[in-house]
């Protein structure tokens, strides 16, 4: 499960009911006050990904409080039932009671990867905090590419991520590089709330007032 210091995948962690009520509240976010999109980038492309802020606005390379590259509203709040089941993730993974005690996310992007989405290989730097992020994952599997924290490329160890699997990143492990190569189209459990396509959540300290 400890795929690298501070690095813990546990597959299956969410149940079916968790994944149901997970979706329906992301989509509730999807429609607005900011509708999710397909972020532009500063240079001019657009990622295939579509995502939704909740807490704070997260366009590249910063955090707002309002959508200045959507439509200007500002961002559903943060609800503290999602800080809560952030500081659970955190303590089943890291199996220490007391590893959520000072964790308080503030805020959450929400991937959506239809078939042909993917995640080029980064670092999420933006965040002035190294508390550790917290990844869970919905609807189709797909391949993670966790790389390490010096380039963007090679040494890496791809994963499967499926429907239910949290992900902790912290300690030496928040800083590494990571993507998403590819989705497996038509893998989902529509039980979990999805019939096509993956959704990812991830909390995040962003460490801004
Ligand atoms: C490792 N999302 O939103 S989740 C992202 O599946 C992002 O949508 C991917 O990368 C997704 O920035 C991967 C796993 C993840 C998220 C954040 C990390 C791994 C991380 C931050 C630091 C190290
Ligand atoms: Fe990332």
């Amino acid at each position: 499960r400890e795929l690298a210091p501070g690095a813990v995948h546990v597959p299956d962690w969410l149940t079916l009911a968790q994944q149901r009520e997970l979706v329906a509240a992301c989509r509730g976010w999807a429609r607005g006050p900011v509708p999710i999109r397909h972020t532009r980038l500063p240079r001019g492309g657009v990622m295939s990904v579509q995502t939704v802020c909740i807490g704070w606005h997260w366009q590249p390379y910063a955090y707002t409080r309002t959508a200045d590259d959507v439509n200007g509203a500002p961002v559903a709040e943060f609800p503290h039932w999602m800080v809560e089941l952030g500081r659970r993730a955190l303590v089943e993974a890291y199996q220490d009671p007391s590893a959520g005690e000072a964790y308080t996310p503030d805020t959450a992007l929400i991937n959506f990867y239809d078939d042909q989405a993917k995640l080029g290989m980064h670092q999420d730097k933006e965040e002035r905090s190294s508390a550790p992020v917290v990844s869970l994952s919905i609807g189709d599997s797909c391949v993670f590419r966790f790389g390490n924290t010096e380039t963007r490329t090679k040494p890496y160890t791809d994963i499967e991520l499926a429907s239910g699997d949290l992900f902790v990143f912290g300690g030496p492990s928040r800083f590494a590089y990571h993507g998403v190569p590819r989705v497996h189209p038509g893998t989902c459990d529509p039980a979990s709330g999805l019939t096509s396509g993956r959704l990812n959540i991830t909390m995040r300290v962003t460490g801004l007032a």
